[in-house]
């Protein structure tokens, strides 16, 4: 039979044969394909499913205030991931795991079972090492730990606004840890595992890529003036009822800023409950009009024009000035009709600072502005700084004259207000702000002739000792010089001023013998006994000045004469200034 049929259809019985032989040929070809031609891409894709690469982070650089003492360190933590598919051959671990982790075991449970075909989830970030070790100890499988770092700030609150945080992922997001984020960073290095079908790690094999370190940063700041000027910021927004309040405090030979604080804060090793309001490093970030403290600019830029000497006098009577259907008063009743131009400021004359702009003109007081920086780009590329504005002197009116020499219509931030009282400190020379301690001398620019500067120290320091001064700025053993201001805040919808809402502010400097510090204080919205910057602010500075000089060991200028005579010298508490 079977030959008759193979007699009966041979050209079947071929035809099979030949498919068998291609098929032959065509395994064999495949086979050779496959174990020569092939072989090493071959082998790289298997290798690339069982070699993986996981990241070695790198440490991120300490921020250290400028004598050292740490403002934001990286600790070693846990952080605890799982293979998901893995973990569900051992469903009886579970309760115990989520014992050890602190989490609900039916909702660690129901997690695992939604995401069961995921290789890698996070169970838990950021716990102690030893947290970490005493959960990987329980030896539930597909649960492994990673090592990573996180920030911890020592001084919480109180620098919370100048180093800022990161986020989970050791990012900067704020202040100082964003703007120097690629300094502090440094790069994570690779590590070579390999692991099974699973994702279980077989064996580590080598580490590819060194991490590289972050590098650390100082800043200018000056913990124990932070400190005390939180301290006293926070004291005074609470005596008043104040919304919120800035301090600065500047060495006006180098630009260095020593203190910046704001008011409310947060406390950045827990944020939750974090409200914007508190993120606000206002320092920096809110703009606001300077009010009289611009007088000791205008008045500046009077001196400079040589038209006006200090004991020039400018009739203020009857305390209000016309100008077309615009009205200038001055608040308190004056000393007489006739004020000289220290009177001026002692008054606080609206009326007098007024007329003395319109006999220099506009662009004399813009030009003098700019040149200290109000309403300048500081350089500084803080995150979310704000520039302010003065606008153009050829856009100003008779009006505008007259309202931005007192301080209206020109918008600035208190850090720029700092800055501009320290060129008058420092004898006309302006040094370049910066938030890093630096070692060597800055480039400093001749911003007003050194005399002027001189006069108006002298002015200003009256400000504050004439009889009727602002006597709440004094600071007992020390001259000191300053001005304040009461500004009426604008009332947001409309276009005009509030009747009830004040920004007090104060900026001032010392010690007379030879001005280093810098000071500017702004209590926003101040609502219990009183409004004015001269009730309000200036005591804060007066406080934190004290404060500043004692810790910076800076000889007193103003002893009285007893004290002067006194058979126990001054002995400064440390031999290099307290700087060293
Ligand atoms: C003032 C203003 C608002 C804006 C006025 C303060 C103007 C003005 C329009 C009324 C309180 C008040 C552009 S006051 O800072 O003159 O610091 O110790 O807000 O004048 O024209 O009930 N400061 N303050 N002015 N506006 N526009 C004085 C003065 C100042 C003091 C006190 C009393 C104002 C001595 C303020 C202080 O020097």
């Amino acid at each position: 039979m079977m030959k008759l049929e193979g007699a009966l259809f041979p050209w079947r019985f071929r035809l099979v044969l030949g498919l068998l032989g291609i098929m032959v040929a065509a395994i064999s070809w495949r086979i050779i394909d496959l174990q020569v031609v092939d072989r090493d891409f071959l082998k790289g894709q298997g290798d690339a499913r069982s070699v993986r690469h996981i990241p070695i982070p790198a440490h991120r650089g300490l921020i250290t205030d400028r004598n050292g003492e740490p403002l934001a360190v990286s600790t070693p933590v846990t952080t605890l991931w799982a293979n998901a598919k893995e973990m569900q051959q051992a469903k009886e671990k579970w309760p115990a795991l989520a014992a050890a982790l602190g989490q609900d075991p039916k909702a660690l449970a129901e997690r695992l079972e939604s995401q069961a075909n995921k290789e890698f989830i996070y169970l838990v970030r950021g716990l102690t090492p030893e947290q970490g070790q005493s959960v990987l100890d329980l030896k539930v499988p597909g649960v492994y730990g990673i090592e990573e770092f996180r920030r911890f700030y020592p001084a919480g609150e109180v620098t919370a606004h100048m180093v800022g945080f990161t986020d989970i992922d050791d990012r900067g997001r704020e202040g100082v840890e964003l703007a120097y984020d690629e300094w502090l960073a440094g790069v994570a290095g690779k590590r070579q595992v390999i692991k099974d079908r699973r994702g279980r790690l077989i064996k580590d094999v080598q580490v590819t890529k060194n991490a590289k370190a972050g590098k650390p940063l100082a800043l200018s700041i000056d913990l124990r003036l932070q400190y005390l000027a939180n301290r006293e910021l926070r004291n005074a927004i609470v005596e008043n009822g104040a919304k919120a309040g800035s301090l600065v405090i500047m060495d006006v030979k180098t630009g260095e800023i020593l203190a910046m604080v704001n008011q409310p804060t947060y406390n950045p090793n827990n944020r939750r409950n974090l409200q914007p309001a508190m993120m606000r490093n206002r320092a920096m970030i809110d703009v606001f009009e300077p009010g009289s403290t611009m007088k000791a600019v205008s008045m500046a830029a009077a001196l400079e024009t040589g038209r006006w000497k200090p004991s020039d006098t400018v009739e203020v009577y009857p305390g209000t000035l016309q100008i077309g259907k615009y009205t200038i008063r001055d608040v308190s009743k004056t000393e007489g009709p006739v004020l000289d131009l220290t009177g001026i400021l002692i008054n606080s004359s609206n009326v007098g600072m007024s007329k003395i702009a319109f006999d220099i003109g506009g662009e004399t007081i813009y030009r003098l502005a700019q040149k200290i920086g109000l309403g300048q780009d500081t350089g500084l590329g803080f995150p979310g700084e704000r520039v302010g504005n003065l606008p153009n002197y050829r856009d100003w009116r008779k009006a505008e004259t007259a309202t931005l020499s007192y301080g209206y219509g020109v918008s600035v931030t208190a850090i720029q207000l700092v800055h501009a009282f320290s060129a008058l400190a420092n004898n006309g020379r302006i040094a370049p702000l910066t938030l890093i301690k630096t070692d060597k001398a800055p480039q400093t620019t001749q911003v007003i002739p050194e005399n002027v500067a001189k006069t108006m120290q002298g002015m200003l320091q009256q400000v504050i000792e004439a009889p009727r001064g602002v006597f709440r700025a004094q600071v007992p053993a020390y001259h000191v010089a300053g001005k304040s201001g009461t500004a009426r805040k604008t009332s947001v919808g409309t276009k005009g001023y509030a009747e009830n809402s004040y920004r007090s502010l104060f900026a001032g400097f010392g010690p007379m013998s030879d001005p280093r510090y810098a000071i500017v204080v702004v209590i926003d919205e101040p609502s219990k006994a009183g409004y004015f910057g001269g009730l309000v602010s200036a005591p804060v500075f007066s406080k934190v000045m004290s404060g500043t000089l004692r810790l910076m060991n800076i000889t007193p200028d103003n002893l009285p004469p007893t004290q002067q005579a006194s058979t126990a010298p001054v002995v400064p508490l440390k031999a290099d200034g307290g700087r060293g």
